[in-house]
């Protein structure tokens, strides 16, 4: 496709360490995206019974319902749909012509949503990380803090998540493996205690980096919502700025319901960007679309597997070329 350049073609001798899974570089990206991909292609594909297809009421309508099956919302479908109709109608359509404008309207639309971490300017950077059960809170600060350690950084975790029972564990063993420091609160504890005590260490001991797991809930459980801004008061108690950034966590294969977990964590908990987790395990990566043009929120990482070094810096770019592009 001609509507960006290739990446991966160039000719820089670190290239080859950066196509290290997790990096951020587009192949462990498209890897990752191969269940989003081959979903979206075979639903579109099968619109064409011959090489070109007329471009009509009927195949617009087809288009626009195949788009909205991706989940990438009715916005984005949409306007693709409108500017198929404008720049075909009447025509016959190649399956690649079409591709390309659907991959191009993605990565436009993806395009102002992305973002670095944010990090304190002084002091340590605390980041608070949120979710619904399971999403992939706890494996993602595991993965971010051990990113964080290979770039040097002393980096200090806050096992906030005093509600499951192995949750703390699942931390420790992760931090041992890392090699970096963790604050512990009994099982049961107010998880702002636990909180309060690591965000504290964090500025007293001088860490770079501090980052607090919650137990996960649902974002229909007002009271524990309520407890996510009490944690977000308390550790401002310490470094006014602070959380510099609160990550929520949406699981890639929840699709629509990744949306209403958006909202309800946004509005109660003020988070600053996403992260995708487990993009590698969903046909359902184009979610990703509808939770930008809603919330305006900055997706900042995705996850694309169950390693450690399975985390990548969500580049708009590569993550449209990677939904699209053939196999
Ligand atoms: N395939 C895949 N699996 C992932 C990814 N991220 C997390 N997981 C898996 O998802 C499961 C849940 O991950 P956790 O990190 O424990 O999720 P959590 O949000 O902390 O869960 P709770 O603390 O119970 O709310 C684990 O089996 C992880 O290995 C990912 O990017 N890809
Ligand atoms: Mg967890």
């Amino acid at each position: 496709m001609a509507f960006w350049n290739k990446k991966n073609e160039s000719s820089n001798p670190d290239a080859a360490d950066s196509a290290k899974p997790g990096s951020g570089f587009l192949g462990s990206i498209r890897a990752a995206l191969q269940k989003t991909r081959s979903a979206l292609n075979t639903d579109i594909r099968d619109l064409w019974k011959s090489q070109g297809e007329l471009v009509n009421d009927e195949f617009l309508k087809k288009l626009y319902a195949r788009l909205i099956q991706s989940d990438m919302g009715t916005e984005a479908a949409g306007k693709i749909r409108d500017r198929i109709g404008h720049d075909f109608r009447a025509r016959k359509v190649r399956f690649d012509e079409i591709l390309s404008i659907i991959a191009d309207e993605i990565h436009s639309s993806l395009a102002q949503g992305s973002g670095a971490i944010r990090m304190a300017e002084s002091g340590p950077t605390i980041i608070l990380v949120v979710g619904v059960n399971g999403s992939g809170k706890t494996t993602t600060i595991a993965k971010l803090a051990n990113r964080f350690c290979q770039q040097g950084k002393r980096v200090l975790l806050g096992a906030g998540d005093t509600f499951r029972a192995a949750a703390v564990e699942q931390l420790t063993i992760w931090s041992e493996r890392i090699g970096c420091e963790i604050v512990k609160g009994e099982r049961g504890a107010d998880p702002g205690t636990v909180a309060f005590q690591a965000s504290k260490r964090a500025v007293e001991e001088d860490f770079d980096i501090c980052i607090l797991d919650t137990a996960g809930r649902l974002q229909t459980q007002s009271s524990l919502m309520q407890e996510l801004s009490k944690i977000r008061r308390v550790i401002a108690k310490h470094a006014p700025e602070a959380p510099h950034e609160v990550l929520l966590v949406l699981d890639a294969t929840a699709g629509q319901n990744a949306i209403s977990q958006a909202k309800g964590f946004s509005d109660a908990a003020g988070c600053t960007g996403i992260v995708l987790a487990k993009i590698d395990g969903s046909a359902k990566g184009g979610v990703i679309v509808p939770i930008h043009h809603q919330f305006n929120l900055p997706v900042k990482l995705i996850g694309t597997g169950e390693k450690i070094d399975d985390i990548a810096d969500f580049d708009p770019q590569d993550f449209a070329q990677g939904m699209l592009e053939g196999d």
